[in-house]
Parts: C-alpha cells; sequence; structure tokens
C-alpha cells in the first residue's frame, strides 16, 4: 500500500503523543495541563447506562429479532455518551485520570416509571496494562451487561489510533428461563484535532452484536475523513441467523438521529437529555472509590490548581509503588475485589465463531455478585413525574 498522507509539521501535542505512544499506551503520557481531565476511567463504563429506558427495552422486545434491534439501539444510542460528551463538558477530549490498581466506582440509576434499577460496579483489574472491568445490572428486567475495556494506541499522520481491546457480553433472561447472550465488540477510534490541542474522537472500521439467537448486526463506521466525510455517521445492517442477507439496515448520525431505511422511522435519536449515574457523596464514599481516591487531583485541576494536582498525584503514586513492593517482599499479590479472571471466554468463543471475530479467543472478568447494596439506604417511593 502506498501512503498518501501529505508530510506536515506536527504541534508539539502531536510530538509529545508520538513519543509516548510507542509503548501503545498513553496512560502515563505527561500531557499539558489544559487537557487534563478530573475524571478518572474508572467512570466511564457508567456511559452503557445513561439512557436506561434502552437498556431496559431490551427486556421488553418480545421476539429474538426484536430483541437484536432493542439491543443496537442501546447501543447505537450510547455512542454519543461515550465518545463526545468530554467535548460537550469540558470543550474538547481530556486525558482521563489513570485509575490505580483496585480502584472502584459504584453507582445506580432508580426505577422510575417501570424500568426497573440498574446498578454498576466498576473495578480497575490492571494498573499497567490499565484494564477496567465492569458488570452493569438491572435485576428487575433481567438484562445485564459484564465486560472489560483496555486500549492499544499508535500515532498516525498526527491522529492517535485507539484500538479497544476486550468486549461486552449482555444477557437478558428470557420468560421461558433461558437466556439470550449478545457478543458486543468495541469499535476502533482516530483522536484528530491534535494539531489544534484540541482533541476530539471519530470511530472507524466495524464492530459486531452477534447474538446467540443467530442474529447479527455489523456496523460501520464512516465518520469525516481528512478529506471528506461527515462527522459521527454509521450504517449497521442486521441480519438472521445463518445469512449473509440484511434484513434492515440503519443509517445516520449517532451523535444525533438516525432512521430504520427499509421504513424510513427513526430509530435512535439522542438529542434529548442523557441520565448520569448516581453515585454516593465523595464524603460517604470508601476508600477505593473513585472520586475519593482521586478527590484533591481532581479538585486541583478543575480549579487550575496544577502544582496541587501534580503533588497529589504524585502522593498517590508512591503510594502504589510502596503497596507493589510491599507485596513483592512479602511474595503476596493483589486480589480482586469483585471480579475472576478467565484466560479464555467461552461465551466470546462460542459467539464470535459465528462471524469470524478477531481474535477468536479473548480472556474476560466474571463478576463474583459481590457489590454493597447501592443506595446503602432504600430510596424513599417518590412518585415519578
Ligand atoms: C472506554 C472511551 C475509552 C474507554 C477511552 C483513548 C482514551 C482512553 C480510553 C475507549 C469507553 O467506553 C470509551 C472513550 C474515550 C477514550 C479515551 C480518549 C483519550 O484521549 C484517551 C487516551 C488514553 C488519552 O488520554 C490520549 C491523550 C490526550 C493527549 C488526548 C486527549
Amino acid at each position: 500500500q502506498v501512503n498518501l498522507s501529505i508530510p506536515i509539521h506536527l504541534s508539539w501535542l502531536q510530538r509529545t503523543v508520538r513519543i509516548a505512544s510507542f509503548s501503545g499506551d498513553l496512560s502515563s503520557l505527561t500531557a499539558p495541563p489544559f487537557i487534563l481531565s478530573p475524571v478518572s476511567l474508572t467512570e466511564f463504563p457508567a456511559y452503557w447506562c445513561e439512557r436506561p429506558e434502552l437498556f431496559s427495552a431490551i427486556a421488553d422486545a418480545k421476539t429474538d429479532e426484536d430483541r437484536s434491534i432493542a439491543v443496537l439501539k442501546w447501543f447505537i444510542s450510547t455512542l454519543k455518551g461515550q465518545y463526545t460528551s468530554r467535548n460537550e463538558k469540558m470543550g474538547s477530549e481530556k486525558k482521563p485520570l489513570n485509575p490505580i490498581l483496585g480502584e472502584l466506582f459504584y453507582g445506580y440509576w432508580p426505577n422510575i416509571n417501570n424500568r426497573g434499577q440498574t446498578n454498576l460496579v466498576v473495578e480497575q483489574v490492571s494498573h499497567h496494562p490499565p484494564i477496567t472491568a465492569y458488570y452493569i445490572e438491572n435485576k428487575d428486567k433481567g438484562v445485564h451487561l459484564r465486560g472489560h475495556s483496555a486500549q492499544k494506541t499508535s500515532f498516525s499522520s498526527g491522529s492517535i489510533i485507539v484500538k479497544q481491546i476486550g468486549h461486552a457480553i449482555l444477557t437478558v433472561d428470557l420468560p421461558s428461563g433461558k437466556q439470550e447472550n449478545f457478543l458486543i465488540t468495541l469499535p476502533k477510534l482516530r483522536i484528530d484535532g491534535l494539531w489544534y490541542g484540541s482533541p476530539y474522537i471519530e470511530l472507524t472500521d466495524t464492530s459486531f452484536i452477534q447474538s446467540s439467537s443467530g442474529w447479527l448486526s455489523s456496523i460501520e463506521y464512516k465518520g469525516k475523513g481528512y478529506f471528506s466525510g461527515e462527522s459521527h455517521r454509521y450504517k449497521a445492517v442486521v441480519s438472521p441467523p445463518r445469512s449473509n442477507n440484511a434484513k434492515h439496515t440503519f443509517e445516520g448520525l449517532w451523535h444525533t438521529t438516525s432512521k430504520h431505511v427499509n421504513t424510513g422511522k427513526v430509530f435512535t435519536n439522542v438529542q434529548g437529555p442523557k441520565e448520569e449515574v448516581t453515585v454516593l457523596d465523595v464524603e460517604e464514599q470508601g476508600e477505593w472509590e473513585s472520586r475519593k481516591v482521586w478527590k484533591f487531583v481532581s479538585k486541583g485541576i478543575r480549579e487550575g490548581d496544577f502544582e496541587v494536582a501534580s503533588r497529589e498525584k504524585s502522593k498517590i503514586e508512591n503510594e502504589q509503588r510502596q503497596r507493589r513492593r510491599d507485596e513483592a517482599a512479602a511474595g503476596t499479590k493483589w486480589e480482586l475485589k469483585h471480579f475472576d479472571y478467565v484466560e479464555s471466554d467461552p461465551l466470546y468463543e462460542d459467539l464470535g465463531i459465528l462471524f469470524k471475530a478477531v481474535p477468536p479467543t479473548e480472556d474476560a472478568y466474571l463478576y463474583k455478585s459481590n457489590a454493597p447494596t447501592i443506595p446503602p439506604t432504600p430510596t424513599p417511593t417518590t412518585t415519578a413525574e
């Protein structure tokens, strides 16, 4: 293949990123202050459920075909939060805080309008490389999602290319007593805008949602490229078991609206407000909970006091290094709190083979069902307006 990229001058930020991305892990990159986020990566799995009614609606669908469409609709509707919300909240994509090993994030979305309560459990299961495991469950409806998230980064033509490592499995309890599983693979990211010092994400390539019922959704991301294209465009085709012929096609912009091409009806619309996860007040959080761990670093970043931020960050890092030394000396190793590691995920293998997933096998973190009750005290029963 011929490299047609135009030789351009790199900005200071691009050069910094280029050097740092040699390792494939940007977590230790020393980013300039204006690009630091006060939020840790352990908070990111909450993006999966910021439209809780779409998550619970998966359980209400009556056929395997409708459930596949409901899963796709929920998935597409999470993309705006996952990939553009930092731009909306903070003006640009920012470097999240790099979680410490064992960092936790708990939260929930309350039960209103009969959608059931959804709980979130997140644990940082590896520090180097950074790996975040999560479990999101709506017990009332019988829907849960488990997964883990890591990244491999490289630098190309002035942009950061992020390959997402990991996958998610969504499970629905059917009235028959059986379960239906969906293997969700994750899109590739390109971080552009580095030249201007205001990074933003575009999605590229294809991701898949394979149901154990046989239905497959292939989602193609056709966002803005260097020369052409429109931001955040996608096209998804949904095909029946053992068939390569699409029965449904969905097309549009994942950050605004998209439609069911066959009927012309609106499919996703994420222009309305989303619901952020409810979290305990920092003062009530345990020592390992994300906002407690990062309290002073975040405060420093929010207030533009980077001296405080970096001093507090060093404290945390030194404490972590000491902990690892102590473990080495004692011959012990850090135990995960909420997850069990498995070298190969049987559901990934079984579902992945149906669409020739690459790689054919992946590891996973299985939830131990041992999170504290959230919220700790029963919420008063109020009538939702
Ligand atoms: C899983 C998501 C992921 C995490 C973030 C690449 C990135 C860390 C991983 C993939 C979520 O479900 C979705 C959204 C945003 C992703 C982050 C964007 C980003 O910039 C960081 C990387 C590690 C950096 O901080 C790069 C440094 C900086 C100079 C660019 C802003």
